[in-house]
This record gives structure tokens, sequence and C-alpha cells, in this order.
């Protein structure tokens, strides 16, 4: 794996249905991202937070809220996280909102035409995030990134990466989801959606699930995390504005991380949707910085 890490802040809410995720880099920076990391000898850059328009808490137009500044978001997220793949680095986006995803991965995915990489995308998530803005119940657009990303949504967000679709349906392989709307569940199996929802992980198990999602990957694979803080157990992260019951627990979670680790594949990483405002003190901040923790290499095996 990539040694050199690269943090980049996104501190906005303007995605989401309820505000506070404006705060997640802090608190995540907060719960010592940066020392943890260096813990494992890992080299790690602060770049600080990027900047972009304030929240106008608008309600929603044509089934979109704040679609102006979600694009300006988007833009400075796909820049910043492009230029430190080119620098050969390992970004590490801190949200903000998912609606960040869209910026995020259509950047590795542009390194990834860029440099002849396979890329593989593991959204872990309570959520499929994958409405439209006529199947959105609420116009948030955080609740849309997947379905843009695979080219369905405003043309001004869905042509950031430069091509259209910015990725293929079967790069993505969803974990934990949990929560869909009946509009969006239909689209999910219209487009074929690689889904290991919470009934497959507790049926077939955790360990299972991540086996059949890492698989196929080779040596020219760049894989990519996109951790909504809310694919958690509320009980072990109440910090996140859509909590959702019946989550992995912090064991699942830790082997879904490890097993991650153990390809040595990853290659960029997203952590989104931690709210602080709802949080208890710093707990799912600590609970996320743990988890990254064994993304990159803290491992509970005695084994050799
Ligand atoms: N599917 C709902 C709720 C939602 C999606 N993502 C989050 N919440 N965090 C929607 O509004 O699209
Ligand atoms: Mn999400
Ligand atoms: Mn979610």
């Amino acid at each position: 794996m990539n040694h050199r890490i690269s943090i980049i802040g996104a501190p906005t809410d303007i995605g989401a249905g309820v505000r506070g995720a404006s705060m997640g880099p802090e608190a995540l920076r907060v719960a010592n991202i940066v020392p943890v990391l260096e813990g494992h000898g890992l080299e790690v850059l602060d770049r600080g937070n990027l900047n972009g328009p304030a929240n106008p808490w608008q309600p929603p137009k044509d089934g979109y809220r704040h679609l102006n500044e979600v694009v300006a978001w988007n833009k400075a997220v796909h820049e910043a996280v492009h230029a430190e793949l080119a620098l050969g680095r390992l970004p590490i986006l801190l949200g903000g909102d998912h609606c960040l995803g869209l910026g995020s991965i259509s950047a590795v995915a542009r390194h990834c035409r860029e440099t002849n990489k396979k890329l593989r995308i593991l959204w872990l998530d309570a959520h499929a995030d994958f409405n439209t803005n006529i199947l959105t119940p609420s116009g948030n657009l955080h609740g849309m990134p997947v379905a843009c990303l695979c080219g369905h949504g405003p043309q001004e967000l869905i042509e950031i990466g430069g091509q259209v679709p910015a990725i293929s349906p079967k790069w993505i392989r969803q974990i934990g989801i949990r929560s869909v709307d009946a509009g969006e569940k239909r689209f999910v199996h219209e487009m074929d959606l690689e889904v290991f929802d919470m009934r497959y992980i507790d049926e077939m198990g955790m360990r299972h699930a991540m086996e059949l999602a890492l698989a196929t990957l080779d040596i020219n694979t760049h894989l990519h995390v996109s951790f909504d803080v809310d694919f958690l157990d509320p009980d072990v992260a109440p910090g996140v504005g859509t909590t959702v019951k019946g989550g992995p627990t912090y064991r699942e979670a830790q082997l879904c991380m490890e097993m991650i680790a153990d390809t040595g594949r990853l290659a960029s990483l997203d952590v989104m949707e931690l709210n602080p405002a709802l949080d208890v003190r710093n707990a799912t901040a600590e609970v996320a910085v743990d988890l990254i923790e064994s993304l990159f290499g803290k491992s509970t095996l005695m084994r050799k």
C-alpha cells in the first residue's frame, strides 16, 4: 500500500437533510486521525480544509436541493483529490456529507483512466445513495452520488470527471445497505448493482460478503473505499444525520476493514457523514478513527 497519505477536509453539509456534517473534518482531527496513522509508519500530510459556498438551507428545486452549491463543492473536491493522486499520494477525504463522493470518486476514476488502472469501489453505507431527482423523497443530493457517478443526474454534476458516466455500476460493491427508497430499489436492480445488504450479512456473515466484494482484485486494481459512517450500527455510531438500526457491529466493521487492509490495494478513502452536532463526546469520531486504523493495518491477529 502507498504510505504517503494526504488528508483533505471538506467541511460542508450542503447535500444533507440535517445540518452538522460540516464539522466532521475537525472532529476526526480532534480524534487524532493524523497521529494514529503516523503511528503505523505512514507519512501523513494534512492539507487543511477546502472552501466552498455556505449552506443556504433552501427547499429543493426540480428535485434537487442546493444544486449549484453541491456542484461547486464537488468541483473543489474533484480537483483536490485528483491532485493528490497525480502526486502519487493516497488521498483521505474527510467529509462533509456523502454528496462529495461524486467529486472524490470521479477524480479517482479519472486518475485510473490516466494510469490504466482498474477500479473497484466499496460503498460502505446504510443507504444505496442511488436516487434521482424523480425518485428522491427529499431532494437531498447526499442520497444521489452513486447514481450521478453512473451517469444518472444533472448534467453539471455528472460531467465533473470529464467523462460521462464517470464509472460503470460493475465496479461498485455496496455493503451494509438497509434503507433504500422504493423507486431507488427498482433502479438499483435495473442497473444491476452488486449489493451485500444487512440481510446478506446476517445470513452469510461479513467474512463471506467481503470475500466476494474483494474477489478478482489484482495488482493493477485501484481500490477505493467510500465509508459513510452511518454504515455502522447506531449503538456504536450515533453521531450521524440519518441513523438506521440494524447495522454492522463494531467487530463486524473491524473485520470488514481488516479484510480490506489485507488486500494491500487500498489507494483512496472517503470518510463521510460524521455529524459532531449529534455525537456524544466525539465517540463516533473516535470509532471512525479506530476503524480507519484497522483499514491501514492495525490488526487483531495473533497468528503470524
Ligand atoms: N434515501 C433517502 C435518505 C438518505 C440517503 N442517504 C442518506 N439519507 N444519508 C434520501 O433522502 O435519498
Ligand atoms: Mn451515503
Ligand atoms: Mn448513509
